[in-house]
């Protein structure tokens, strides 16, 4: 979407919003602190400023972000209950098969207005008013623009906490190439919204429980792999040390991050198990080497540094040659 085209869709769903009420509220699976911050965020908005909504989550939430949910939400929903809202929102999800509304229910069996706000450049466009804005860091942050639109809204210290809280974990604290001017200004208004800087701060970053910092010792002690020259990093987690330190991968958002701060790794990935295959988190730290282009191969997506996706039906030693030649073949490429 260029610009002016995101501009205009952002105006319409600002009118939209003005116009309706009873909204339900959507965000993607394994949802994460721009997932997290904007359905809350946006949820508490909401409220404050006289509409009714909802939010359906059908998952457990990661830990650190619990102190940071204060609202009630659904936790599932049925095709009835869903088709009796007059609108719903899908936030940060780009396309319908990553949504999480559970229970196997599609958005088409359901047949009202979906308003979609994303950032991710792979959306797919699914729904009746579509905001994909790729150059905006967050969901959160395109969720503070729109907030502009709807005049004599308030945004409270609340949703200002929640939406920076978005901003930040997408950012990487500021550190990823996502973090424009623009961004920074926004941050900085949020603060002055009075949103929660060192609280956001201390449960984020300084509020690792001690099994995980162990579980993560023990990790890059012994299951660390470099290839391609150092180049490419990778781990993959045994299901034994999840079970030694009792740990809820849920809860392990920040390790790729770890890989990534590896000087010579110019990519990383982490691999898990799951029902079919293995899923395949990866990062990179250039543009020339795009592991959103590896991730839709492995039929998943993604930002061209952020991506992510799955290698089915194989084994694992048949899974590391495919992910090992895949990363090879883009380091060299780009070199
Ligand atoms: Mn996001």
């Amino acid at each position: 979407m260029t610009t002016e085209k995101i501009e205009k869709s952002l105006a319409r769903a600002a009118e939209f919003i003005l116009r309706h009420d009873d909204y339900l509220l959507v965000t993607h699976e394994r949802p994460d602190g721009d997932a997290i911050g904007s359905i809350f965020g946006f949820l508490n908005f909401l409220h404050e400023n006289g509409k009714r909504a909802e939010a359906v989550i059908p998952e457990p939430l990661p830990e650190k972000y619990l102190p940071f949910v204060n609202s009630n939400y659904r936790t599932g929903i049925t095709r009835l209950e869903f088709a009796s809202y007059q609108s719903c929102l899908v936030l940060d999800s780009p396309n319908p098969a990553r949504a999480a509304i559970g229970g196997g229910l599609k958005f088409e069996q359901v047949g009202i207005p979906l308003i979609l706000l994303d950032h991710h450049p792979d959306n797919q466009c699914y729904g009746s008013i579509n905001v994909v804005a790729p150059k905006v860091s967050a969901t959160a942050e395109l969720l503070f623009m729109l907030s502009k639109l709807l005049p004599g809204w308030k945004v409270s210290p609340r949703t200002a906490t929640l939406w920076l809280m978005g901003i930040i974990m997408d950012t990487g604290g500021f550190r990823f190439d996502n973090t424009s001017p623009q961004t920074l200004r926004y941050a900085a208004e949020l603060l002055e919204l009075k949103a929660d800087h060192h609280r956001l701060m201390l449960e984020m970053f300084f509020s690792k429980p001690l099994e995980l910092q162990q579980f993560e010792s023990e990790l890059f002690t012994s299951h660390l792999h470099m290839d391609c020259g150092r180049r490419f990093a990778w781990i993959y987690v045994p299901d034994e040390l999840i079970r030694k330190y009792n740990i809820d991968m849920r809860n392990t958002e920040g390790l790729i991050e770890i890989l990534r701060s590896i000087k010579s790794a110019d990519v990383v990935a982490l691999l898990q198990r799951c029902d079919d295959g293995y899923k395949v988190s990866l990062r990179s730290k250039d543009p020339r080497f795009s592991v959103g282009q590896i991730a839709r191969q492995l039929n998943g997506g993604g930002h061209e540094l952020a991506a992510g996706g799955k290698i089915k039906n194989v084994n694992f030693d048949a899974a590391i040659n495919i992910l090992t030649g895949m990363v090879r073949q883009t380091l060299n490429q780009g070199s």
